[in-house]
C-alpha cells in the first residue's frame, strides 16, 4: 500500500490533481485511499477517507491563540506532526492498494518546515513517492519554468523520496506549448534555446546558470503532461508511478 503525496506551489492544482487520479485509479478498479493532509482546506474537490481536519482546526487556533490565519496555518502544520499515528492507523485501517495525499494548500509550510520530512517518513511504514507539480500556465515563460525547477530540486533535497515530475492544468494552454515545455525536461538544449531565444539581460543570465547549477546536480526529470479536467496523461502518471514504486529505487523521474 504505496503512499503518493501530492505537492507543489499554492494553487497549482494538488487537490484537483488528487480528485481525478483517485477517480481515475478507483475507474481502472484500484483500490484508492485519499488522504487531505490541508488543515486550511475550505473545501475540497474529493471526499476524503482520511482527513486531517478531524485533528487540527485551524479556526480553533486562531482563536485559541489569538493568531491570524497565516500564524495558524503554521502552527497547524507543526501539530499535523503530533498526529501521526492517529493518520497512520486511519491510513493502515483503509487497506487500500494505493494511498494519495494532498498536500497543504502553501507548499514551504509543508516543504520547508521540520514536520513536513518528519510527517512523510513516519506516515505508516509503506513505501513512498512524491508527486510534484509544474503549473503549465505559469511555466510557459522559460524564467518560471527554471524557477520552478529550482523549487522541485529543493523539495527533493528535503525529502529524498522518489519524485516524479507532472505539468499540470495542459488544458489549459495550446498543445505546442505544452510539448515544448515537456521537451526542455528531456533536453538541456531544448531549454538552453528557449532561454536564448526569449529572455534577455539578466533573465537570460539568471536563468541559464541556475539551469546548469541544476543539471550539475544530476537532478533529471521527465516532465509528464497531465489535465484533471480531461485526464489527460492520468495512464502515464500510473505507469511511471507503478513502475517507480516496484523498483523502490530513489531517483527522480
Ligand atoms: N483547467 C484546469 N484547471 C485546473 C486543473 N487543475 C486545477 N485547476 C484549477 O486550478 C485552481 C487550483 O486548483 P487546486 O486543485 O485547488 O490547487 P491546489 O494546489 O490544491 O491549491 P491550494 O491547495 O489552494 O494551494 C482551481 O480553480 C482548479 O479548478 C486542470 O487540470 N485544468
Ligand atoms: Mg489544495
Amino acid at each position: 500500500m504505496p503512499l503518493a503525496f501530492i505537492i507543489g506551489t499554492a494553487g497549482s492544482g494538488k487537490s484537483l490533481f488528487t480528485a481525478a487520479f483517485s477517480e481515475w485509479l478507483r475507474m481502472s478498479k484500484q483500490d484508492v485511499a485519499v488522504v487531505n493532509l490541508d488543515p486550511g482546506a475550505l473545501k475540497l474537490p474529493y471526499q476524503p477517507d482520511i482527513d486531517v481536519r478531524n485533528y487540527v482546526d485551524v479556526g480553533d487556533l486562531m482563536e485559541k491563540y489569538n493568531l491570524g490565519p497565516n500564524g495558524a496555518l503554521i502552527m497547524a502544520a507543526d501539530l499535523i506532526a503530533d498526529e501521526i499515528e492517529n493518520l497512520t492507523r486511519d491510513i493502515d485501517e483503509a487497506h487500500a492498494d494505493i494511498v494519495l495525499v494532498d498536500t497543504p494548500g502553501q507548499m514551504e509550510l509543508f516543504a520547508f518546515r521540520a514536520s513536513g520530512p518528519y510527517i512523510v517518513n513516519e506516515l505508516t511504514k509503506e513505501q513512498k513517492a512524491l508527486i510534484y507539480l509544474f503549473d503549465a500556465v505559469f511555466s510557459i515563460n522559460p524564467l518560471n519554468y527554471v524557477s520552478n525547477m529550482f523549487l522541485s530540486a529543493a523539495v527533493y533535497n528535503r525529502f529524498f523520496q522518489p519524485q516524479l515530475h507532472v505539468l499540470s492544468k495542459v488544458d489549459l494552454i495550446p498543445k505546442k506549448d505544452a510539448q515544448a515545455i515537456a521537451s526542455w525536461s528531456a533536453n538541456p538544449r531544448e531549454l538552453e534555446n528557449a532561454i536564448e531565444q526569449r529572455l534577455e539581460g539578466t533573465k537570460r543570465l539568471f536563468s541559464r546558470n541556475m539551469m546548469q547549477a541544476i543539471n550539475k546536480l544530476g537532478l533529471k526529470f521527465l516532465l509528464m503532461p497531465v489535465s484533471s479536467k480531461t485526464n489527460e496523461g492520468m495512464i502515464n502518471i500510473n505507469t511511471t508511478l507503478e513502475r517507480i514504486l516496484s523498483e523502490g529505487e530513489k531517483y527522480t523521474t
